[in-house]
């Protein structure tokens, strides 16, 4: 990476472009497919932080290091041996410091959705204002297959997004989309050819940054107001009693010896 890029952290790259007013917020743990970890929350936060501060920057946009992914979910070895009440500071953490942060932030954040946006992936992506995303980019929620939900906000956000049904069937199923279905659905809103992505996030951030300040800050505030309701806590708490179960232990154990998970029904 060139010198305009400035390091966050272990894992975190940012661009700041102070003439057009946008910063690029790269997760760069291209390995792990970009997977979250306590470190990269950590230094996320610190990235949004600038961000919610400098005036000369009005928008944001995240997006995954490499080829094959925005972000392949939160780091399963990490949390796999957790039992509920850490699961439970985890998710509620992850929420207060990345996931309601960007949702509720004051500045308009776009993903920019570049491969595998997968679990705690996916939901980095709902927490956005607009998510684009190119043409070989999927998204999914494998968490019921981990025998986990998602604990960072998708049962909440996506219903809002996508609509209740297609909502419940991709938790309920755990079905992948490309990125056509995807857009289909109202899950993305442009798809672009990968070389195009950054490029249609900025022009989009172009226009944002053509309008007021304060009125993009209100109008985040009063669209998201419009579903508020007890239901993250719900899902923060359900999310850390499966950590008790036999079957997490399974998924979790089955997905990093790289076979399928025999779950008892
Ligand atoms: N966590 C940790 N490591 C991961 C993850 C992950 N989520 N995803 C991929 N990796 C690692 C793999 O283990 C592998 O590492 P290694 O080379 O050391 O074996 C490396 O990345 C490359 O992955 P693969 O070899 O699996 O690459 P493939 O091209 O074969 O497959 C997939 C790509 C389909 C994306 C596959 O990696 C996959 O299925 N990944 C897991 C996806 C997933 O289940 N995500 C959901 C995680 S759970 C979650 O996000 C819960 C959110 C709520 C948490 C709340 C707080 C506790």
């Amino acid at each position: 990476m060139n010198d305009n890029w400035k390091k966050i952290g272990v894992s975190i790259m940012c661009k700041h472009d102070f003439k057009n007013h946008v910063t690029i917020i790269k997760i760069c743990r291209q390995k792990q497919l970009n997977a979250l970890n306590k470190e990269v929350i950590n230094s996320m936060e610190e990235a949004l932080d600038y961000v919610e501060r400098e005036s000369k920057i009005r928008s944001a946009i995240i997006t995954g290091e490499g080829e094959k992914a925005f972000v392949a979910g939160a780091d399963i070895k990490e949390f796999k041996s957790f039992k509920k009440e850490e699961a439970n500071f985890l998710s509620s953490v992850g929420k207060q410091k990345l996931f309601n942060k960007i949702a509720n932030f004051n500045k308009p954040i776009i993903a920019a959705i570049n491969g595998y946006a997968l679990g705690g992936g996916l939901e980095l992506a709902l927490s956005c204002h607009i998510r684009v995303a190119n043409t070989r980019a999927m998204l999914g929620l494998p968490e019921c297959k981990l025998g986990l939900i998602p604990g960072y906000g998708a049962t909440q956000r996506l219903p809002m997004i996508v609509g209740f049904g297609h909502a419940m069937e991709m938790i309920l199923t755990c079905k992948m989309l490309n990125s056509e279905e995807s857009r289909r659905i109202g899950l993305v809103n442009h798809i672009v050819e990968p070389e195009e992505l950054i490029k249609k996030c900025l022009s989009i951030a172009q226009l944002i940054n053509k309008t007021s300040p304060e009125s993009l800050t209100a109008a985040i505030k009063s669209v998201n107001s419009a579903f508020s309701n007890d239901g993250d806590n719900i899902e923060t708490i359900e999310f850390g009693k499966l950590f008790e179960t036999e079957n997490f232990k399974e998924g979790t154990d089955a997905f990093l010896e790289k076979r399928s998970p025999n779950f008892n029904r």
